[in-house]
């Protein structure tokens, strides 16, 4: 698994959370550590899903991941 944290423009409280957080689990392989306003940090297995379909279910929920950070 991949650690990587999304930088996410347009999220404002807590309903943005959710969307996000409701986006994140309708994608395989994707495991979501922690939401917040502006931030998500997942886990992703690369063999499942690609870091650009994470993007787009985010995108799709209405929201703009302006960077993706990889941990270490
Ligand atoms: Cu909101």
């Amino acid at each position: 698994m991949n650690d990587v944290t999304l930088k996410i423009d347009g999220m404002s409280c807590g309903h943005c959370v959710g969307q996000v957080r409701n986006a994140l689990a309708r994608l395989d392989g994707v495991q979501t550590h922690q939401v917040t306003v502006g931030q998500a940090s997942v886990s992703y297995d690369p063999e499942a899903v690609a870091v650009a379909a994470i993007i787009e279910a985010v995108t799709r929920a209405g929201y703009e991941v302006r960077a993706v950070e990889r941990a270490a």
